[in-house]
């Protein structure tokens, strides 16, 4: 039997200028959201998440997933009182179930949520888009930061782009760079000054890929069988970029880091979010093979497309556009939800600041109009392929 992807949205909360009657006319189902003022690491209640979800359901929607309940940096670099952080997730999951919640995604990126270096990188259309550049990193690592030992990091020919690149920047221009680094892009969980971003990047001297992947199956050791007596899937969403940055560990970039996180933590509970825009700047990760081998394990799915070069930049592309080939992977999600014989949440992942939005304060990324295009392309998608 054929099942079509549940459609779901990301809903800020309350704050967020795309609301719950907007998601709905876009024909979505499910919302995707988050306790986000709850600090991260204490425990969500019943009460605040029946709060949330009567919300939901007050507007004729339901909520499918958490994205995230953020895992506190001390459980990441095992330091602290990371226990009791480890003690209360636990507890949020048990209470998430109660109230009926059963799917979480979550990412184990040292410090910094997803990054980019530019949030309004127009396109020929006259629409803007996220993207990163390779210079602009340099620029703000090695000259703005000013990270010992940085320039390591960065071939000839991009810390002289850098260079460049800074001179070329108004002060403000150098403030903006900074805050869209590491002032936090929605979703993360708080943002930095330079001081405070340095001294985090110092707490993980001595914690190498293999060290954090480590802390990363300790984690799941104890937070795995929480949610398999609870029955609630996990779902790790991917670096992004996938590739270290600020000479930061990686541990979920590639097939080879899924099937490691697989097999550490054996169990139908343990999954991922497969987020195409994420896997997809890697020519190296093959999406649609990446389908096949972990389809029974993919809890949670992001659609989007992003566009490379050779040095390393990528913007965000038209959902069915880029490097991502969508069509074989939606073709494979489908074979995957018709032997599993379920449905996955599904979300247009990103979208371009477009049309009305321009005019607009928006959450980078997540305007309502270029969410809504990406989603009604992908249904179509969906639509053509199930006809087949
Ligand atoms: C960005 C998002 C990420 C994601 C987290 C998951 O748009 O995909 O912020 O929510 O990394 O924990």
């Amino acid at each position: 039997m054929a099942y079509k992807m549940e459609q779901t949205m990301r809903w800020y909360g309350p704050k967020d200028p795309v609301s719950l009657a907007d998601i709905r006319q876009s024909g979505a189902s499910g919302i995707v959201t988050a306790l986000h003022h709850i600090p991260n690491g204490e425990v969500w209640t019943r009460e605040e998440i029946k709060k949330r979800k009567d919300l939901i359901e007050e507007a004729g929607l339901s909520w499918s997933v958490v994205e995230s309940v953020p895992v506190h940096e001390n459980i990441k670099t095992r330091s602290g009182n990371y226990k009791d952080y480890i003690k209360n997730y636990q507890k949020s999951i048990e209470h998430l179930a109660q109230e009926g919640i059963f799917t979480v995604c979550y990412n184990f990126m040292p410090i910094l949520d997803w990054t980019r270096t530019d949030l309004a990188y127009e396109l020929p259309n006259g629409a803007k888009a996220l993207r990163f550049e390779m210079k602009a990193l340099a620029a703000f690592d090695v000259f703005l930061l000013q990270r010992p030992d940085a320039e390591k990091d960065y071939k000839t020919e991009i810390l002289k782009a850098g260079e460049e690149h800074l001179a070329q920047l108004s002060e403000e221009g150098k403030e903006k760079l900074i805050r869209n680094i590491i002032a936090g892009l929605p979703g993360a969980e708080g943002g930095y000054t330079l001081e405070q971003f340095q001294d985090a990047l110092n707490t993980y001297a001595g914690i190498d890929a293999e060290k954090l992947a480590d802390n990363l199956r300790l984690f799941l050791d104890e937070i795995i069988p929480v949610a398999q007596k609870n029955k609630v899937y996990l779902a790790i969403h991917p670096d992004d970029p996938p590739f270290p940055i600020f000479g930061l560990p990686r541990v979920v970039s590639t097939a080879k880091d899924v099937r490691r996180l697989l097999k550490d933590n054996n169990s139908s509970f343990n999954g991922i979010t497969f987020c195409t825009g994420s896997y997809g700047v890697r020519p190296d990760n093959d999406l649609p093979a990446m389908v096949r081998e972990f389809g029974d394990h993919i809890h949670f799915i992001h659609l989007r497309s992003t566009r490379r070069d050779e040095a390393g930049n990528f913007h965000e592309d038209n959902h069915l556009e880029g490097d991502v080939p969508m069509v074989e992977v939606v073709n494979e999600i489908l074979k995957v939800q018709a032997k599993r014989g379920k449905s996955l949440p599904m979300r247009p992942d990103h979208g371009h600041q477009m049309l009305d939005d321009l005019k607009k304060v928006t959450n980078p990324g997540y305007s309502g109009i270029g969410r809504l295009k990406g989603l009604a392309e992908l249904r179509g998608l969906e639509m053509a392929l199930l006809r087949d």
